[in-house]
């Protein structure tokens, strides 16, 4: 039986940057977006049915208001796809603004074809086509007649930043179905210019070593393992990857958690921003 060490590295898989997550945190706090025309950046967030990507939008949610808060409904029963709308969840800073960043929390994907959100309908939300509200229909993608169609979006209903959710903790991440599905929205992603990365969660059920201390994240063979093999299954840079562990059982902030959080967060909003900025 290997050893609990042979899952640790003496030396760390990637630089972890001096930043504390308190500066972090300030820089998005006070992040503004000068895009005339564009008040947020538009997260849209995808991947299998239970990856965490409606506890990543309360995770962020969390740190940034700095106590507990489930705003995008989570699910501890996995199987079918929790979220059935398309929602943006935007986050308060004061009494009447909100952050100038904003997620969209789409159905997930599943395995079968006839099963979880439909390709087209998330190639229709990278071009902003859907509305808030939207419910999801597995067997077929919304028509041009749908109220919750929008017929001209303009900059500010596209998504900006599109972000793959893939848990950590199942052996071969990604079945064959998810690859081609992942595949087939990268693809769409890609014709519209639109950024790209993806963030690991539930990295404390894939390696022991991080369930008992989330720093060893950079030091875990398993984490490091996951991490590539998503890079050569659905081809993102590794690093674009980013391994996070979501708020689900604590109930206290967590440095740690916040600070992983904060790291995948950055990079999100400037890839997103250098978007607008370009269209
Ligand atoms: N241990 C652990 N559990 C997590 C983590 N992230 C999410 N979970 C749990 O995983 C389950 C599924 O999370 P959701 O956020 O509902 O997943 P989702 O991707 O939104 O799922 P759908 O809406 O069904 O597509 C919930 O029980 C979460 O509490 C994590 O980082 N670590
Ligand atoms: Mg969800």
């Amino acid at each position: 039986m290997k050893s609990f060490k042979s899952w640790l590295n003496p030396k760390p898989w990637r630089t972890i940057p001096s930043d504390d997550s308190d500066s972090c945190l300030d820089g998005i706090k006070t992040f503004q977006l000068n895009k005339e025309g564009v008040e947020h950046i538009r997260i849209m967030l995808y991947g299998p049915t239970g990856a965490g990507k409606s506890s990543f939008i309360n995770t962020v949610e969390t740190i940034i208001r700095g106590r507990m808060t489930c705003q995008a409904l989570p699910d501890a029963v996995s199987g079918t796809s929790f979220t059935t709308k398309y929602q943006t969840h935007t986050i308060k800073k004061d009494s009447s603004t909100i952050y100038p960043f904003v997620f969209v929390d789409l159905m997930g994907l599943e395995k079968d074809r006839k099963k979880g959100v439909c390709p087209e309908d998330v190639d229709l939300a990278l071009k902003g086509h859907l509305r808030d509200g939207y419910e999801f229909n597995p067997q077929s993608p919304i028509t041009t007649s749908d109220p919750c169609y929008n017929g001209s979006p303009t900059l500010s209903d596209k998504t900006h930043i599109l972000v793959c959710v893939i848990p950590a903790n199942t052996a071969n991440i990604l079945t064959d179905e998810h690859i081609e599905k992942v595949r087939e929205i990268r693809c769409a992603a890609r014709d519209l210019g639109i950024p790209q990365m993806a963030i690991l969660t539930q990295i404390d059920e894939a390696c022991p070593e991080v369930h008992s201390d989330l720093k060893n994240v950079y030091l875990s063979n398993i984490i490091k393992k996951r991490t590539e093999q998503l890079n050569v299954s659905v081809g993102i840079p590794l690093n674009f990857i980013f391994p996070v562990k979501n708020y689900h059982s604590e109930v206290c902030l967590n440095e740690d958690i916040n600070a992983l959080t904060l790291m995948a967060l950055e990079h999100m909003i400037n890839l997103g921003e250098d978007f607008v900025d370009k269209n």
